[in-house]
């Protein structure tokens, strides 16, 4: 019986092409927390899908402006770990047949060197107008303030650049996304629980144009039963181990 390692390295090896589908499990070793682990300290009594939405903005902007800046603070604290170094290689291995989608709004990919990027959720680092659309540059008084500074523009709120639950995803990304997984001859999904769509349709519409899914997690979860190979495990570790196994002399 091949180890699954084998098994992913192989589907590898015989790849023309790749795409990568990444979301907050990858970042997790960076200590940039999940959105389903427990929320930390004062954000345990409230519910990410309410923080993260327009009726939570606007039902309370200075609760969830503080919420994104202290996030904003976590993910410029944090380092890429082996894991995004492990994605970048991957992206030097593969060239112009590689792409990177991700759920995550962190940098971590572009700060391990991901190139060909795509973020389906948006940037916690980029800020606008919720109501004109204006770009909002973010300054240190705005950091520390209790709640979102006024758009120059028309005086509005200005929000972080992230896609909110009950919003439209960038409808580009998303179509470049679902082109990529359905032509790739390989998935390979890290660090995701598949429970936000429709980015967790991405794996299945895979596997729908007999592509194969390689699934990187820890846990077993619904695109680790779906995937041709589960590899159980951190990202930080087995896409380490994954690439080493691909390099080595077959
Ligand atoms: C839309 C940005 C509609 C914000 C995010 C019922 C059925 C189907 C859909 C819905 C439904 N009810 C509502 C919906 C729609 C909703 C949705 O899917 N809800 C879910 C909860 C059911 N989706 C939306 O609202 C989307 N928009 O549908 O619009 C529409 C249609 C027409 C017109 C107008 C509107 C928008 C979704 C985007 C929301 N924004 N992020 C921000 O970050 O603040 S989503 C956010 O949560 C993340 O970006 C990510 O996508 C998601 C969390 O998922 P994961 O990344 O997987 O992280 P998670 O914590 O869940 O899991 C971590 C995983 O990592 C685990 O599996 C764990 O085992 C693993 N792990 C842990 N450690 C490691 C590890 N893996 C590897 N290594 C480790 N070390
Ligand atoms: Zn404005």
């Amino acid at each position: 019986m091949e180890q699954p390692l084998d098994e992913a390295a192989r589907l590898l090896r015989g790849a023309g092409s790749l795409a990568i589908l990444t979301g907050a499990g990858v970042s997790a070793e960076s200590g940039v927390p999940t959105f389903r682990d427990a929320q930390t300290g004062f954000w345990a009594r409230f519910d990410p899908e309410t923080l993260a939405s327009p009726r939570g903005f606007d039902a309370d902007p200075g609760l969830v402006w503080r919420w994104y800046m202290e996030r904003l603070r976590g993910v410029e604290r944090a380092e890429p770990n082996p894991g995004h170094r492990a994605i970048a290689r991957l992206e030097a291995r593969f060239g112009e047949e590689f792409l990177l989608i991700t759920q995550n709004v962190d940098d971590l990919h572009e700060r391990a060197g991901s190139r060909r990027v795509v973020h389906l959720h948006g940037s916690i680092a980029r800020y606008l107008c919720r109501r004109c659309g204006a770009p909002h540059v973010l300054t240190p008084t705005d950091r520390e303030a209790p709640h979102p500074p006024p758009c120059a523009a028309c005086g509005d709120l200005v929000r972080p650049g992230v896609v909110w639950f009950g919003e439209m995803l960038p409808v580009e990304a998303l179509q470049r996304a679902d082109a990529w997984v359905r032509a790739a001859d390989v998935t390979l999904v890290a660090g995701t629980s598949g429970a936000v769509y429709p980015a967790a349709d991405l794996p299945y519409a895979a596997l729908g144009a007999s592509r194969s899914v390689i699934d990187v997690n820890p846990e077993r979860g619904p695109i680790s039963a779906a995937a041709t190979v589960h590899l159980q495990g951190r990202s930080g570790e087995a896409l380490p181990q994954l690439l080493a196994r691909l390099e080595a002399p077959a």
